[in-house]
C-alpha cells in the first residue's frame, strides 16, 4: 500500500488548547510524489484510495491512503485527541503558471471553476500514537483536467490562524472533459480528438500515464451519463 506520510508536528494547538503558545510545523513526506485522481462528476470517481500513479508509462492504480502523524513539537509526544469541529481541510492550487487548467468542482448542481476544499477529511479523531487517517473514501465530484500537476496541502485552522502543510503534487483527470457537469457525447467527441490527433494531449489521457490509448477508453465508458446534477 503506497502511503503518503503527513507528519503534522504542532505544539500548543487542537488538543492542548490551555497552553498559550502556538508554534505549528507541518512535515510531508510520500512515496508517490505525484498522483493522478480520476474524479467524476458526482463524486464516485478514484480520488485517493483507488487512485493512479501517474508514472510516466507505466501508471498503474495504487492506494494513496493518507496518515497523518501528530505530535507537540517540543516533546515529541503524540497528540493522542483531535478536536473535530476545528477547521481543517485539503486545498488543490493550480500553478500560476499554468492559468489555462480546468479543474471544475460541482458545487450546488453546477460546475464552477474552484481551488477544491475538502473538509472534514479525517478518518479518526483520536489515536493513542497520534496517527490519523484521512478518509479513503473522500468525495471530490469534479471535471476537467489539469494539464500539470497541482500542489495539494493540508490545511488546519488554530485559532483562524491557518497553518499549511508543505505540497505535494497531484494531477487531475475527469472523464466529464469539458467540464459541464456531465459526462455525455460531447465529452466523447475531445476524446476521440485527442485519441486519433496526434501527440497525447491531456484531456485524452485519463489515467495520467503520459499516452493515449485503449487504457483511457475504459475512463469514458465506465463514466458515461455521470452527472452533478
Ligand atoms: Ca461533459
Ligand atoms: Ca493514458
Amino acid at each position: 500500500m503506497k502511503k503518503i506520510l503527513l507528519t503534522l508536528c504542532f505544539f500548543g494547538m487542537i488538543a492542548l488548547p490551555a497552553m498559550a503558545q502556538v508554534s505549528i510545523h507541518i512535515d510531508l513526506e510520500m512515496e508517490d510524489f505525484t498522483f493522478v485522481m480520476n474524479n467524476l462528476p458526482d463524486g464516485s470517481g478514484s480520488t485517493f484510495d483507488n487512485c493512479w500513479s501517474g508514472n510516466q508509462g507505466s501508471s498503474s492504480l495504487i492506494d494513496n491512503t493518507m496518515k497523518i502523524t501528530v505530535t507537540d513539537s517540543h516533546t515529541g509526544a503524540p497528540i493522542t485527541q483531535l478536536i473535530p469541529e476545528y477547521s481543517h481541510y485539503i486545498e488543490f492550487h493550480a500553478s500560476e503558471q499554468q492559468p489555462y487548467d480546468y479543474f471544475y468542482m460541482c458545487d450546488g448542481n453546477s460546475p464552477s471553476i474552484s481551488r477544491v476544499w475538502i473538509y472534514d477529511f479525517l478518518e479518526n479523531y483520536s489515536s493513542p500514537t497520534g496517527e490519523y487517517y484521512i478518509k479513503g473514501d473522500i468525495s471530490l465530484p469534479s471535471g476537467g483536467f489539469s494539464t500539470h500537476a497541482y500542489t495539494m496541502q493540508v490545511v488546519i485552522f488554530d485559532n483562524l490562524l491557518p497553518h499549511a502543510s508543505q505540497p505535494c503534487w497531484v494531477t487531475m483527470r475527469s472523464a466529464d472533459i469539458n467540464h459541464d457537469g456531465i459526462v455525455d457525447m460531447a465529452d466523447v467527441g475531445i476524446f476521440s480528438q485527442a485519441f486519433f490527433g496526434p501527440g497525447d494531449p491531456p484531456e485524452g489521457d485519463l489515467n495520467g500515464d503520459g499516452a493515449v490509448n485503449l487504457a483511457d477508453v475504459g475512463h469514458i465508458q465506465s463514466g458515461m451519463n455521470n452527472s452533478c446534477y
